[in-house]
């Protein structure tokens, strides 16, 4: 089918634009567009033109997969098709439903007139993909629902149902029945009446107080955009429309539009809009792939993890069993669960009556027998074998056929844990990050024999309760912690050889990520890196030890939770303080192992952190375990605070260039003091390195 259909209704010329999933304005049907209007023009006996799209899209916006290519310029391009509107005779409706957003919207207000479902999501998301927007809405939506709401909405990105603005010209009419037959109805009404065209660009913009009004807002923008060129770009456009006639105005947006798309931040954001999308594809699953109904989870273990993974099920509205071995960790659970709620209601984030509902979905108990009849288990005890053995042959004796099991484990073997199980099938690893009712990140670990039925479930779970999943075979650490372990390796080793704690969180956090290593070890708790940690010298016996962090440890030092790890904390204040006690243990440690400190650039200790997470990553790739790059940037986006401006380890190094990485961890190997096995290049990494290729 073309992507736009001309059918004449009477004495209405409609367009239907059919370009799926979203009606993504594509050459093919920016080209269908102006070929209809024309069309309609040179008809007699058409006297209006409805535009409209399908009940999900009246349109997603530019074709985002088309940027960066010919296409994206070839005319008409967008900005043309908006123009060319602006010129016809005949008027144009568009007849808005689904979500109208980005250069969908701008579309829309391109035509003379917009008739809307109240329930359409309406937006101008631009900003999130390091863009502003591209086709006049700067210019346009300021007339339409004034300065302040629209330099809101552009510099947000946020969604909002079109019903938001009813009674602003942006939305002439609501349809409360069929779209089109109200659109027919609508333009048949303005024949009747005489209307003629009404450009959007003709109408008067104007603030009060512009100057200040702009001034204020430019200082909040420019704290919070940070490593972000483009709200501020959208700042300085909206402005425009108040102070500079409408085609300067839309001058100044298009200049900003071509310097942003060129941006790293920009391509990095694209990246992860596509890369958090391909996630949910499983190469030998297909989609169609049957799925069980879950709508009943038990989750073993109610400390902090088990009772995070129950709030997303409750959440979701699914009825939780929360099983505990002492009343008294059962209770401190549910109680956790109660105040998180009551803690959603003190924000206004959602009524009482409504966290009363979910909380009332939890069924707490001391009896495995309580489980037997669940859809789904998810473990979240002690990350032990032994323990997790315990757990998974009881539950392979109480559990209904058909029902999943889960573990939360986050390194242990998987395929092991379905070994004790008759039904290794339906085992699958649902690693939650914590606090898990808050991370985004859902690692779906998938083992040798767990069932594509099983998979494709939990896939479907996780949208469900919001998470981003991303799939991981089987190893030490799955792929977020097994990178983690290498880039919180290199950390240590550079305190060893003559850095802080301070200095290195520093140049991290400047790097753009959320927390240094360090201190991201003093919040998820010294004791948990230290276990395994202790297991990796057993199973390894002459690998290096760690010796500055198994002092802190081994004088009881796990983080915050004990008000002193690699920092110090003041109770109930997580702020890190110097601790010149840590200093002391570092300075003892050198000098056990002979070591004279040297001073170490940020520029070292960026490159050695982030590059073994990028040689790791190349060998998780190589492995299997991650099923593409973008899945590892996924990981590391929404579950490890790497910047999102730099598009994940994998898309940072291809920016960087491979063969540029290479040389640098050949430069880190010769280090005497790193791990010159590990930083041998990842085959893969040099192989693409070599032959001129990326990861993504
Ligand atoms: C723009 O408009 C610039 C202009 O100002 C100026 C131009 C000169 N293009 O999210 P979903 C794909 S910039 C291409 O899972 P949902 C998506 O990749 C654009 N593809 O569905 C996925 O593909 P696949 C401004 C797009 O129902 C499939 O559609 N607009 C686009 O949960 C389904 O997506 C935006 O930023 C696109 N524009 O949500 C809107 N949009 O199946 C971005 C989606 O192969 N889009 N795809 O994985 C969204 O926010 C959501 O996709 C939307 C639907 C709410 C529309």
């Amino acid at each position: 089918m073309s992507s736009t259909q001309y059918e004449l209704h009477g004495r209405v010329a409609v367009i239907s634009m059919h370009n799926p999933p979203v009606n993504g304005l594509g050459y093919e049907l920016r080209r269908g567009i102006v070929d209809g209007v024309k069309k309609a023009e040179a008809d007699d006996n058409v006297k209006a033109v409805v535009i409209i799209g399908s009940e999900q899209a009246f349109s997603g916006g530019a074709d985002i997969r088309e940027f960066g290519t010919p296409k994206m310029m070839a005319e008409p391009t967008l900005p043309t098709v908006i123009n060319f509107l602006d010129t016809t005779t005949k008027p144009v409706v568009a007849a808005i439903g689904g979500v109208a957003m980005g250069g969908g919207l701008e579309l829309a207000m391109g035509c003379h007139y917009r008739i809307a479902k109240a329930d359409t999501k309406v937006a101008l998301p631009e900003v999130k993909l390091g863009i502003l927007p591209g086709a006049g809405g700067t210019q346009r939506l300021p007339r339409l629902i004034g300065v302040e709401h629209a330099l809101n909405l552009i510099v947000s990105g946020a969604t909002v149902p079109a019903a938001m603005f009813k009674g602003s010209p942006l939305f002439d009419e609501f349809s409360q029945g069929e779209l089109l037959q109200d659109a027919l109805a609508f333009a048949e009404k303005l024949i009747d009446e005489g209307k003629g065209i009404r450009r959007v660009r003709d109408m008067k913009v104007s603030h009060p107080k512009a100057e200040a009004f702009f001034m204020w807002a430019g200082n909040g923008i420019q704290q919070m955009a940070k490593n972000y060129p483009a709200p501020m770009k959208c700042l300085e456009a909206v402005k425009a429309s108040v102070f500079k006639k409408f085609d300067d105005g839309i001058k100044v947006e298009r200049d900003a539009f071509a310097q942003l798309i060129q941006t790293e931040e920009s391509k990095s954001l694209r990246h992860a809009f596509f890369a958090e999308r391909a996630t949910s594809k499983i190469p030998d699953v297909p989609e169609d792939t049957p799925t069980r109904d879950i709508k009943s989870v038990g989750v073993i273990g109610a400390g902090t993890m088990g009772s995070g993974i129950a709030i997303n099920f409750l959440n979701a509205g699914i009825p939780v069993r929360i099983l505990e071995m002492k009343q008294e960790a059962l209770d401190r659970g549910v109680k956790h669960i109660q105040g998180v709620y009551e803690g959603r209601v003190k924000k206004g984030k959602m009524t009482a009556e409504d966290a009363e509902k979910k909380v009332a979905l939890l069924q707490p108990t001391l009896s495995y027998d309580d489980l037997s009849d669940v859809d789904l288990v998810i473990e979240a005890v002690f990350e032990d074998m032994g323990v997790k053995q315990q757990v998974f042959e009881k539950l392979d004796q109480i559990c209904k056929h058909g029902a999943i099991l889960a573990s939360n484990t986050s390194t242990l073997d998987l395929n092991k844990i379905a070994s004790f199980t008759k039904r290794p099938e339906d085992v699958i690893g649902l690693h939650f990050f914590s606090p898990a009712n808050v991370m985004k990140l859902l690692e779906v670990v998938r083992g040798e024999k767990t069932s594509k039925e099983v998979l494709a479930t939990s896939m479907k779970l996780a949208k469900k309760i919001k998470k981003t999943a991303v799939i991981s075979g089987v190893c030490d650490g799955f792929i977020g912690n097994r990178m983690v372990g290498r880039y919180q390796t290199e950390a240590l080793l550079m305190l060893e050889e003559g850095a802080t704690p301070q200095q290195i969180d520093k140049a991290i956090e400047k790097f753009g990520f959320v927390m240094g290593p360090l201190r991201m070890a003093d919040l998820a708790g010294g004791d948990i890196g230290w276990a395994i940690r202790k297991r990796h010298y057993e199973e390894k016996p002459d690998m290096k030890r760690m010796v500055i962090a198994d002092r802190l440890c081994e004088m009881g030092r796990f983080g915050q939770k004990t008000g002193a790890g690699f920092y110090k904390y003041i109770p109930g204040n997580r702020k890190p303080q110097h601790d010149p006690e840590v200093d002391k243990v570092i300075e003892e440690c050198r000098k056990e192992m002979g070591i004279t400190p040297r001073k170490i650039s940020d520029q070292e200790i960026v490159e050695r952190c982030v590059y073994a997470l990028v040689n790791e990553g190349a060998r998780i790739l190589e492995e299997g375990i991650a099923q593409r790059a973008s899945d590892i940037d996924i990981v590391y986006l929404t579950g490890y605070g790497f910047p999102v401006f730099r598009g994940g380890p994998m898309f940072y190094a291809d920016q960087v260039g491979l063969l540029n990485v290479v040389r640098a961890i050949e430069k880190i190997r010769e280090n005497p003091n790193t791990d010159s096995k590990f930083w041998e290049p990842a085959p893969l990494l040099a192989k693409l390195a070599d032959e001129g290729k990326t990861f993504n």
